[in-house]
């Protein structure tokens, strides 16, 4: 923080460019023993939380990569019943998770308590999830954590940070195997599929990766200010080979949508699948 503001600067991640955001108070920090955490309230975003030097949520945009993240997974499975988060810590996907009617278990797994304490002090409106009856939660290294399932979870969905510290081997190939072998026979996952502007080359590494474990495997995208360029990508997998994850399952009225969610719709999830050209041709 210089003068008043936070800038998320990163030469290796998006060099040469840095999302500002005006600091109103530092709220907390420390050093986990994973990361470092920051949490400070901005002027115009609410509270924001930032983990190694990396905007996580802001409580302006936040729902924008929740409610994608999880939804687009979600209505992608014809009936979620126990659905595993990887990451997440802050709660937001989880908050999402349990607005389905056939989930009967969302679990978390989170290498780093400290992003979940931090979280239920302030962020209220994500963390709020912690309490629901179908939530458990668990601490420690996805990775390991899912060494120990087979056939396990519908939907996994994988909330990370980008690939650099704690999360890079979740944007590797043997995880994806684990994810694979976690699913039961027509489980579906998301995860967080970093910026075409920034990260094309990690995106198609990604892509294929997913391509050499999974039938299914598309590439979504949302809006949101505060990643990096603006928006945020997700790879969305499916284990059945006749899915077509780019149409949901299932909708409810435009009345109900509207209620639910603040970003996701029926026609949100099938136009988050159009790329721009260039972007298409590279991931083909
Ligand atoms: N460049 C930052 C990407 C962060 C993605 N994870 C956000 C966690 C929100 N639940």
């Amino acid at each position: 923080i210089v003068d008043g503001w936070f800038r998320e600067i990163s030469d290796t991640m998006w060099p040469g460019q840095a999302m500002t955001l005006k600091v109103e108070k530092v709220l907390h920090h420390e050093k986990s023993k994973y990361q470092d955490v920051l949490i400070f309230k901005s002027t115009d975003y609410g509270n924001v939380l930032v983990l190694d030097n990396a905007i996580q949520v802001t409580e302006r945009d936040e729902f924008s990569y929740q409610e994608m993240i999880a939804h687009l997974a979600l209505n992608s499975h014809p009936n979620p019943k126990k659905v595993l988060v990887i990451g997440g810590g802050d709660g937001g996907v989880l908050r999402e998770i349990v607005k389905h009617e056939s989930v009967e278990e969302a679990i978390l797994c989170d290498i780093d308590e400290s992003v979940i304490r931090l979280s239920k002090q302030y962020l209220p409106e994500l963390s709020a999830s912690y309490n629901h009856p179908k939530v458990k939660v668990h601490i420690g290294d996805g990775f390991q954590f899912l060494r120990d399932y087979q056939n396990t979870f519908d939907v996994i969905i994988t909330d990370s940070s980008d690939p650099e510290g704690p999360a890079e081997s979740l944007f590797q190939k043997p995880y994806f195997e684990l994810l694979n072998d976690a699913l039961t026979e027509k489980g579906v996952i998301t995860t967080q599929g970093e910026s075409f502007w920034c990260h094309l080359p990690i995106i198609k590494k990604v892509k294929q990766s997913c391509r050499d474990v999974f039938p299914v495997v598309e590439y979504a995208w949302t809006s949101i200010p505060t990643y990096p360029s603006g928006m945020i990508g997700f790879m969305v997998c499916s284990k059945d080979k006749n899915a077509n994850v780019k149409k949901p399952l299932r909708s409810i009225a435009p009345e109900e949508e509207e209620k639910r969610y603040r970003y996701y719709s029926k026609a949100i999830h099938e136009a988050s699948f159009v790329l721009p050209t260039w972007v298409a041709k590279e991931l083909q």
